[in-house]
């Protein structure tokens, strides 16, 4: 693999077509609002965009319940606007990068369709995860595996036959060990690779192979039934066999606490790069941001994968609520509304992660919104939520339509120029400041700060991936240097404090104090030994 691959030091930008930009004005984001938006995206300057699945869909998951991996959602468009979006983008040295759901599709899938209509024990059911159900008139589940999203993973279907599903019920886990099912993704990913696509991202990459045995999962268990196991590692090697040949990048969504387990699926000839969620579950504390950081950058180095770093994404709570929570120690990834929020906190604390993310070494994915700094939306009526998560936890996981909320781009009221007059999901009442239009002209806002921060970032050689080095021991205050003097502090403790001398300012988060401290919160970019 060349050193100097465009993903390894990548800003890449998340899309979540739905709450984009709506071009055809029926309150659901698409593709023609994309395409109208490319000048922005590229204004932004990031270098790629992952689309999250803009497949034909029942929307059960938002769109991760696929029912045809070769095409467009019609809501969305078709795959001629796909086609000339990719090529519009990539006009704009923008890459685009599709999202692959291998665990599971939709229950409207032509596979599942037919396994339902060829009834139990048929070859058609063999693709997926069918079984006779245990007790005396098998009623009930063969095993107690749960769901995600909470429930039984197990769905019994008229003819007495149980299902297997690790999400919705409406999301069937496919077979594995079957052929066909191997087959059936790698040539859809050369479906994507000629329609030049640059990479594909692998949801759940980490659960999609199960035990054949399906035993039930006693705790403290390896291998794990469904999480991280070893045939996993061949199913990549094969992907990766697929896209070498078009330079196609592997990402891998692959949610394991154990960095060496995590790094395995990085070996030369797997995934390219992976999914670092750890900011997502780290308390905004010095000592915890630091050892995430080395952890993260050790566990990287053996395999020679360049690290990622993600502060949000379309499953977890917005940055700039998760940290302003004064009472939770800063560390809520996971969905719960109602907590005391602190948004002024959370905006200054959010910048500073913004600029500690962007000069981290390696890559950087940005979740649509991000930029502009939009807080989690708590207030969406129940009557109007669409997430599983919310209607499988019974109502007491609020779920994850709160980050999902549609962009306000410009204007004074809802729709704020997204489009169409009632938007899938309602927008608050208060967000004409958060729209590109107001924040574009506004050298204060997180929009210009992302600009800038992005711009800074491609021009600058050491940013990226690059080796960096602690300026300081353990302490309050993060700071590290890049090659070619950049360096980076962030200040966690309770009072300001000194820059070092000889520096150039390059950019800060938030204002510096009077006498040129360094506030709490506060991030800067410097260039050492450069009084200028
Ligand atoms: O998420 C996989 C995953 O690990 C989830 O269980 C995650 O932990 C959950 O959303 C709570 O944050 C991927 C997608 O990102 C998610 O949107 C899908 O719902 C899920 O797969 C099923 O396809």
């Amino acid at each position: 693999e060349a050193t100097d691959a465009w993903w390894r030091g990548a800003a890449i930008y998340q899309v979540y077509a739905r709450s984009f930009a709506d071009g055809d004005a029926d309150g659901t984001g698409d593709l023609a609002g994309v395409r109208s938006r490319l000048p922005y995206l590229a204004a932004l300057g990031v270098d790629a965009l992952w689309f999250s699945p803009w497949y034909p869909s029942p929307m059960a998951d938002g769109g991760y319940d696929v029912a045809d991996y070769r095409a467009i959602d019609p809501a969305f468009g078709t795959l001629a606007d796909a086609e000339k979006l990719i090529a519009e983008a990539r006009a704009l040295g923008i890459r685009t990068i599709v999202d692959i759901v291998p665990n599971h599709v939709s229950d409207r899938h032509v596979w599942f369709r037919a396994a339902l209509d060829a009834g139990p024990g048929s070859a058609e059911r063999k693709l997926f995860h069918f079984r006779t159900g245990r007790g005396e008139d098998g009623e009930l589940p063969p095993n107690g595996w749960r769901s995600q999203f909470g429930g039984s993973a197990w769905t019994r279907l008229p003819d007495g036959d149980w299902y297997l599903h690790l999400f919705a019920p409406e999301q069937p886990d496919l077979n594995w060990s079957h052929p066909a099912v191997r087959q059936e993704h790698e040539d859809v990913l050369r479906f994507w690779f000629d329609r030049g696509v640059a990479g594909v991202r692998i949801d759940s990459a980490a659960m999609v192979a199960k035990d054949p045995d399906l035993p039930d999962f006693v705790e403290g268990t390896d291998p794990h039934p469904y999480i991280d196991r070893d045939e996993l590692h061949d199913i990549y090697r094969s992907w990766r066999t697929v896209a070498d040949p078009y330079d196609g990048v592997l990402i891998g969504e692959v949610w394991l606490p154990d960095t060496e387990r995590f790094a395995r699926y990085l070996r030369p000839d797997e995934l390219h790069t992976a999914f670092n969620f750890d900011f997502l579950a780290c308390p905004w504390e010095p000592e915890r941001l630091r050892a995430s950081i080395d952890g993260t950058l050790a566990a990287h180095a053996p395999v020679g994968a360049p690290a990622t770093w993600v502060l949000a994404n379309h499953d977890v709570t917005r940055t700039v609520t998760r940290y302003g929570r004064r009472d939770t120690g800063f560390a809520f990834a996971a969905k719960a509304h109602g907590i005391p929020t602190d948004l002024e906190l959370g905006t200054r604390r959010a910048r500073a992660a913004a600029l500690l993310t962007l000069a981290l070494p390696g890559s950087v994915y940005l979740f649509q919104g991000e930029e502009l700094g939009l807080p989690e939306v708590e207030d969406i009526p129940a009557e109007l939520l669409q997430d599983p998560m919310y209607f499988r936890s019974g109502g007491t996981d609020p779920g994850r339509d709160g980050c999902r909320v549609p962009l306000p781009w410009s204007g004074e009221a809802p729709p704020y120029g997204f489009g169409g007059d009632h938007p899938w999901l309602p927008q608050p009442a208060d967000w004409a400041r958060y729209t590109a239009e107001a924040q574009e002209t506004d050298p204060g806002s997180m929009l210009s700060l992302y600009r800038t921060a992005l711009e800074l970032r491609r021009a600058e050689p050491g940013l990226g991936e690059g080796p960096m080095d602690w300026l300081d021991g353990p302490g309050d205050v993060l700071a590290f240097r890049r090659a070619g003097g950049f360096a980076c502090v962030l200040n966690l403790s309770a009072d300001a404090v000194a820059l070092p001398a000889h520096r150039r300012l390059l950019l800060a988060s938030g204002p510096l104090a009077e006498d040129g401290r360094l506030p709490r919160d506060t991030c800067v970019w410097l260039r050492l030994d450069d009084p200028a």
